[in-house]
């Protein structure tokens, strides 16, 4: 099966660009959740001042979305670690009844920042959970074997030439231990730096995760995305993984923007009958859809595994 029979881009492409929110420079790399009905989703907005910032917004159809023009307002009951909706790349868990963010924060470097929130009108900044260096974590959206479960990538504070996929697991989202490898980079696609992406998607064969994977180029980075399998029980044990990409820059809005050639997924919405709705950031600019089955993805993954 080849990727392009898998993944299909949304013909409506671009859905998401910057001219919804006044005063943004750049929104991508957001995240998005099945909300009372609705979606509703944490979008990165770049200000035209270039700060990076979390603005929540609501969809009908998860396709035309109204994001709020102003930032998210994370309430914080210690100032020692507040940062007042500042950062990046967020991820939305729908877990224990309640909505869980993680997105890079600023904590003397970058770090795992995480919110919980009921409405997505109100947000409460919890402990960071993790220490610096760190702009890639998400979280699995139940405990296994009693904890909390985390995957995420540790990095430094530039542009980072290299990056991991680690596990960790928590009884309370404070204290963090077991750290686990999971994988690391491979060849071609995936040969500078690999790192999660969306909400991990339970199925009875393993979790289903999309990654992002980077090569390095004479112009600079390639961000593509690519699958795994991870044990259901102990995550940190891969079943499968692609050799191959499933989706890499190719078109226009893949290609061109602020910083080209980036697909970066960070979300899924499960709809009927297996289809998943996949959304990553494009060029650092604006957001697009593919569509795709879950039961094609994980074929495609056990066939072209490493
Ligand atoms: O500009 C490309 C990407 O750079 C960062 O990724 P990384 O953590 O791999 O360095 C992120 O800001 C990401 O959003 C962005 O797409």
């Amino acid at each position: 099966m080849a990727n392009e029979t898998v993944l299909k881009r949304y013909a409506g492409n671009p859905i998401i660009v910057p001219e919804q929110v006044p005063g943004a420079n750049s929104i991508f790399n957001s995240a998005v959740v099945p909300f009372q009905g609705r979606y509703a989703g944490v979008f990165r907005v770049d200000e035209q001042d270039r700060t990076m910032s979390l603005h929540a917004g609501f969809s009908d159809d998860g396709l035309h979305w109204d994001i709020s023009p102003d930032r998210i307002r994370l309430a914080c009951d210690d100032p020692e670690i507040a940062t007042h909706g500042v950062g990046y790349d967020p991820r939305v868990i729908p877990l224990d009844g309640t909505y869980y963010v993680c997105w890079c924060n600023n904590y003397h470097g970058p770090t795992i920042g995480l919110a919980r929130t009921d409405d997505f009108q109100t947000f409460t900044q919890l402990e960071n959970m993790l220490p610096p260096y760190n702009r890639n974590g998400v979280l699995f959206p139940r405990k296994i074997g009693g904890k909390y479960a985390l995957l995420h990538r540790p990095s430094d504070r530039g542009h980072t030439p290299f990056g991991d996929m680690f596990y960790a697991e928590s009884p309370d989202l404070i204290h963090w231990g077991k750290q686990r490898f999971v994988f690391g980079t491979a060849g071609g696609w995936q040969s500078t730096k690999i790192g999660p992406g969306p909400v991990p998607i339970e199925t009875p064969e393993g979790w289903l995760i999309l990654y992002h994977g980077v090569l390095t180029s004479c112009n600079g980075f390639v961000y593509a995305f690519g699958a795994a399998i991870l044990d259901l029980d102990e995550p940190w044990k891969v079943l499968a993984r692609t050799s191959r990409y499933l989706l890499a820059p190719t078109t226009d809005y893949e290609r061109i923007g602020d910083v080209p050639n980036v697909t970066f997924p960070t979300a899924c919405l499960e709809k009927e009958d297996g289809e998943l709705w996949i959304y990553y950031g494009c060029a650092d600019t604006c957001v697009a859809l593919a569509t795709a089955n879950i039961a094609d993805i994980m074929a495609f993954t056990k066939e072209n595994s490493l």
